[in-house]
């Protein structure tokens, strides 16, 4: 028998660590719609029996009737695999909601409520539990006992593993691993955590969201595919997600321009597929404006630089100096004590004075 886990796709959100760069947003919604294509395919082609979505399938508060239709029309298309969701706290199973209103096709069964369900077939116990809420201030597993029996017994959910229970009340089910382990599941496919927790070893497993969300999603995204008896049971982790974001430092401090850094830049090299945030490192000599520089590189696999450099000049010596150079910084540094001007203002316009003076 096999099995996909799948969790935190996100339909429909808005990517809001794109900083509305529409075209950037609208390429990955439609990426974002193929990697559920390609899940879709793969259990297709492989004849897999069961899909676990361990919750965030989509977010409440943007998701569109057309977006859940799609989501819907794939399921059409896998109608001998049982499809288990189990509502997270981004797709609570509110009043209103689409959990709560729309008739998915027959092969899914949500898990509508904050109470532990279960569902049975020849073969496996499939258990799972949903969000009622956007928090969930309680531990879900509580008051759950699993029964001894002879299937492979599954749990579907969305909780924050080893997470604490936050008294002022925005939790996200938090259980505890050791707890988990004891219980007597054969897979706990778990949701929220967008990083995978993967080991092949480990049967406590977060996916990590379907695709990358963003910058702060760095690496490779995708499925759980497993192969199960009762047994015996085997997973791997399939990649999806046809981009991946990456993190490239770059470090300044033999150069001597912003020119320099930007002929750089743009020579720099990624595989196709990449999404590219560059951090800048070092000590600069010259001044950096970020957007100038986005503007002028000729490289599209970047799409984000942060500035992490620090000021490449000693201005307390500078300012001893007896030249022009030390006059200048004298002034400048005096003015940060009385002046109209932040402290981070006055220290561009002296690394741009000094810069004009070296060149
Ligand atoms: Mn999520």
């Amino acid at each position: 028998m096999k099995f996909v886990h799948i969790a935190d796709l996100h339909f429909d959100c808005e990517f809001s660590g794109f900083k509305n760069d529409v075209h950037l947003i609208e390429k990955r919604k439609l990426e974002q719609r193929e990697a559920f294509r390609k899940v879709i395919d793969y259990i297709n082609d492989e004849s897999v029996e069961y899909l676990f979505i361990s919750g965030d399938l989509y977010e409440n508060e943007h998701v569109k009737k057309s977006t859940i239709e799609f989501i819907n029309n794939l399921f059409k298309k896998i109608p001998n695999t049982k499809i288990f969701i189990s509502p997270g706290n981004h797709d609570p199973n509110i009043k209103g909601s689409i959990y709560d209103e729309f008739k998915f096709n027959d092969n899914v069964k949500i898990f509508k409520n904050s109470k532990i369900e279960k569902y049975e077939d020849d073969n496996i116990e499939v258990y799972g539990a949903g969000f009622e809420d956007f928090y969930m201030n309680k531990n879900l597993l509580d008051e759950f006992e699993l029964k001894e029996s002879n299937k492979s017994k599954f749990l579907v959910i969305h909780a924050d593993l080893n997470g604490v229970l936050d008294m002022g009340g925005c939790s996200y089910n938090p259980i505890n691993e050791l707890k988990l382990k004891t219980m007597g599941f054969d897979y706990v496919a778990l949701g929220h955590i967008h990083k995978t927790n993967f080991n092949s070893n480990n049967r406590i497993i977060y996916p990590g969201s379907l695709i990358s969300l963003g910058f702060d999603e760095l690496g490779c995204h995708g499925m759980v595919v497993g192969k199960f008896s009762k047994k015996n049971i085997v997973i791997e982790f399939q990649p999806i997600d046809v981009r991946e974001f990456v993190e490239y430092e770059v470090n300044v401090e033999d150069m001597s321009s912003q020119s320099d850094l930007i002929d750089y830049l743009t020579t720099l090299y990624f595989e196709k597929n990449k999404f590219c945030k560059i951090v800048l490192k070092g000590k600069r000599k010259f001044f950096i404006n970020i957007k100038d520089i986005m503007y002028l590189i000729d490289n599209s696999s970047i799409y984000r630089i942060k500035d992490e450099t620090i000021l490449g000049y000693d201005l307390e010596n500078l300012a001893k100096e007896k030249n022009l150079k030390g006059i200048f910084v004298r002034k400048l540094l005096e003015m940060k004590n009385n002046s109209i001007y932040s402290e981070e203002e006055i220290e561009k316009a002296i690394e741009i004075g000094l810069e004009a003076m070296d060149s």
